[in-house]
C-alpha cells in the first residue's frame, strides 16, 4: 500500500490536498481536504442586505459573478422584489457568458494539458498536423505554416529554459497517449484559447463594467440602463457589439473546442470508464425565461439517483443540510449533526496536525469544506449534473441531440458519462448549448427595447421599511462548477445569518458522519496510478470536476508556501 499525498494541487483555484491509498496500481480509498479557512459568511453579519453582492462576490475570482446573482436572489426572495424582462435577460446573458468563458478556461488552461503532452509537441511534422486538424474542423487557422510556427514558438521557449506556464507537469509520463501531432494541434487552441477567452468575456465589460466581478448587479434588478435614444445606455450599438461576440464565441466553440475534445477523448476511451464516483447528479435549474416566482428553466432541475436515467427526482430546496464531522467547525447542536443553511452555523475551530506534517489525521476532522447532503445523501454537482437531468428531461434543446452525437463519436452508449470523461463532454456540450442559446436573450432585449420597455428594476421593495422586519430567503444558481445556493436571515433590515452551499463543497467536501465520501473521494476510487510519484491520473479525475476551493470554503496560512509537494510513503 503505496500513501500519497498531492498538496497543492494545481490548475486550480484555492488550495486543495488529496491523500490516496494506491495498491496494486489502482487508488483504494482517497480524502479530500480544503487547506484554506475564508469566512466571507462571517463578514456579511450585521451588513445591508442589498450590500451583500458585492461582498459575496469576492468569494472568488474565477466564477466572478456567480456570488452576486446567488446573493441578489436570495435578498429578493427574502424581500419579495420582482426583477422585470430586461432584467432577468440581461442576467441570463451575464450568467451565460461566465459559464461560457469558464468552461472554455477550464478545458484548455486547467485541464488539457493532464491530456495533452507539450514536450511531445516538439516531434509532431507541421504538415500531419494540419490533415489532422483539417480532418477534424475548417477552422482557418490549419495550415502547415501555422503549425509549424507554433512548433518553432515553444522549441524557442525550451531552448531558453523558459517553459513557463508549461514548466511544472510529468511531461513524457506514460498515460500521455496523443500522437505528437495531436499534441501539437492541442497546443496551438490552447494559446489560441488565451485569446478568446480575453475577446469574449468583454460581454462582462459591456454590461457590468468590468471582469472579474461585474458591477450592474442590483437588487431587484439592474443598474445597466436601457435606452437606444442614449449613447450612456444599453443601445443598439450594444445589441449589435454583443451579437458579434457570441458569434465569435459560437464559432470557437463549434470549430474548435468541441472538435478538439472529440479528438482527444477518442485517445482516452477507458476514461469512459474510471472516475464515476458516488453517481447520484443534482441540478437546481437556471435561466430564467418568464418572470416571477416560478419561471420557466432554460437549464432543467432535477436529481439523478444511482446513475438511473431513467427517474428524475425533483428536488426540494428543504433536505439540503451541512455536516461537519470531519471539517474543522463546531456545531452548537452536535457535529455529528446536519444544519439546514437557515440554520448554519461557521464557527471556525482546526483541530488538525501542526503544520508541516506528513499526514492528516482522517479519522477525525481533515477539511475546512463541510459537507452538503440532500436528504442525508451525498450529490455530485456541475455540467455532468446538469447535462444528465436535461439529457433525461428531453430537453428540447440541443442537449440530447449533442450528447448523443458525443457518445455516436466515441462508439458508447449513456453509462459512459459517468466518468471523468463524461464530465468533460459534458461541460463541452453544455457550453455549446449555451452559447447557441445567448443570441436568443441579447434579441429579446432588442425587442423590449422596440416596445420600449426600458425598465431595469422594481424598486418598490428598495427601501427597507417595506420589507418584513424578520424574512428568510434562498437564492439558487448554476454555476459554472455546479449548483449554488445563498440562504439569507434578514431581521430590523440587516442580515443575521447568511450561508452559502457552493459546487465545490458539495464536490470536494469530505466524509460525513456516517462515513459517506464525497465525489472527489468516491470518484478517485478505482483510478489507476502507473507511477506513484507521478500521480497524473488523479489530477485527470480531480480536475475533471473544475475543483474551486476559494467557493468551496468561502486566511490563508501563511506560513506554509510550497509551489507543489507530491510524496510518496
Ligand atoms: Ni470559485 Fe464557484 C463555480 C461557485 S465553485 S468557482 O462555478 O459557486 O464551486
Ligand atoms: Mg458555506
Amino acid at each position: 500500500m503505496t500513501h500519497i499525498v498531492v498538496d497543492p494541487v494545481t490548475r486550480i483555484e484555492g488550495h486543495l490536498r488529496v491523500e490516496a491509498e494506491v495498491d496494486g496500481g489502482v487508488v483504494k480509498e482517497a480524502w479530500s481536504s480544503s487547506t484554506m479557512f475564508r469566512g466571507i459568511e462571517l463578514i456579511l453579519k450585521g451588513r445591508d442586505p442589498r450590500d451583500a453582492w458585492v461582498f459575496a462576490q469576492r468569494i472568488c475570482g474565477v466564477c466572478t459573478t456567480v456570488h452576486a446573482i446567488t446573493s441578489i436572489r436570495a435578498v429578493e426572495n427574502a424581500i419579495g422584489a420582482v426583477p422585470p424582462p430586461n432584467a432577468r435577460l440581461l442576467r441570463n446573458i451575464i450568467m451565460a457568458a461566465q459559464t461560457v468563458h469558464d468552461h472554455v478556461v477550464h478545458f484548455y488552461h486547467l485541464h488539457a494539458l493532464d491530456w495533452v503532452d507539450v514536450v511531445s509537441a516538439l516531434d509532431a511534422d507541421p504538415a500531419k498536423t494540419s490533415t489532422l486538424a483539417q480532418s477534424i474542423s475548417d477552422w482557418p487557422l490549419s495550415s502547415t505554416s501555422y503549425f509549424a510556427g507554433v512548433r518553432d514558438r515553444i522549441k524557442a521557449f525550451i531552448e531558453r529554459g523558459q517553459l513557463g506556464i508549461f514548466a511544472n507537469a510529468y511531461w513524457g509520463h506514460p498515460a500521455y497517449r496523443l500522437p505528437p501531432e495531436a499534441n501539437l494541434m492541442a497546443v496551438a487552441h490552447y494559446l489560441e484559447a488565451l485569446d478568446f477567452q480575453r475577446r469574449f468575456i468583454k460581454i462582462h465589460a459591456l454590461l457590468g463594467g468590468k471582469n472579474p466581478h461585474p458591477q450592474s448587479f442590483l437588487v431587484g434588478g439592474m443598474a445597466t440602463p436601457v435606452d437606444p435614444d442614449s449613447q450612456a445606455a444599453l443601445n443598439m450599438d450594444t445589441i449589435a457589439a454583443l451579437h458579434k461576440v457570441v458569434a465569435d464565441g459560437l464559432d470557437f466553440v463549434s470549430r474548435v473546442y468541441i472538435p478538439d475534445v472529440l479528438a482527444i477523448a477518442s485517445y482516452y476511451k477507458d476514461w469512459t470508464t474510471i472516475g464515476a464516483g458516488i453517481g447520484s447528479y443534482m441540478a437546481y435549474g437556471d435561466y430564467p425565461e418568464s418572470d416571477g416566482a416560478h419561471p420557466e428553466l432554460f437549464i432543467p432541475t432535477g436529481i439523478i439517483h444511482n446513475r438511473d436515467l431513467s427517474k428524475r427526482d425533483t428536488v426540494d430546496h428543504g433536505k439540503i443540510t451541512e455536516q461537519i464531522a470531519h471539517s474543522w467547525y463546531d456545531y452548537s447542536v452536535g457535529d455529528d449533526k446536519g444544519l439546514s443553511p437557515f440554520k448554519g452555523e461557521t464557527a471556525p475551530h482546526y483541530t488538525g496536525p501542526k503544520p508541516p506534517f506528513e499526514r492528516l489525521d482522517v479519522a477525525k476532522k481533515y477539511s475546512w469544506l463541510k459537507s452538503p447532503r440532500y436528504d442525508d445523501k451525498p450529490m455530485e454537482v456541475g455540467p455532468l449534473a446538469r447535462t444528465l437531468v436535461a439529457y433525461n428531461a428531453g430537453h428540447p434543446s440541443r442537449t440530447k441531440i449533442l450528447v448523443d452525437k458525443v457518445l455516436a463519436s466515441l462508439g458508447a452508449g449513456p453509462e459512459a458519462l459517468f466518468s471523468t470523461l463524461g464530465r468533460i463532454a459534458a461541460r463541452a456540450v453544455e457550453t455549446q448549448v449555451l452559447v447557441e442559446n445567448m443570441g436568443r436573450w441579447v434579441d429579446g432585449l432588442a425587442d423590449n427595447m422596440a416596445r420600449r420597455d426600458y425598465r431595469i428594476q422594481d424598486n418598490s421593495k428598495w427601501d427597507p421599511s417595506s420589507w418584513p422586519s424578520d424574512c428568510f430567503g434562498a437564492g439558487f444558481h448554476e454555476a459554472p462548477r455546479g449548483a449554488l445556493g445563498h440562504w439569507v436571515h434578514i431581521s430590523k433590515g440587516s442580515i443575521v445569518n447568511y450561508q452559502c452551499v457552493v459546487p465545490s463543497t458539495w464536490n470536494a467536501g469530505p466524509r460525513d458522519a456516517g462515513g459517506q465520501p464525497g465525489p472527489y473521494e468516491a470518484s478517485l476510487v478505482g483510478t489507476p496510478v502507473v507511477k506513484p510519484e507521478q500521480p497524473l491520473e488523479i489530477l485527470r479525475t480531480l480536475h475533471s470536476f473544475d475543483p474551486c476551493m476559494a467557493c468551496g470554503v468561502h486566511v490563508v496560512d501563511a506560513t506554509k508556501r510550497e509551489l507543489a509537494r507530491v510524496r510518496v510513503a
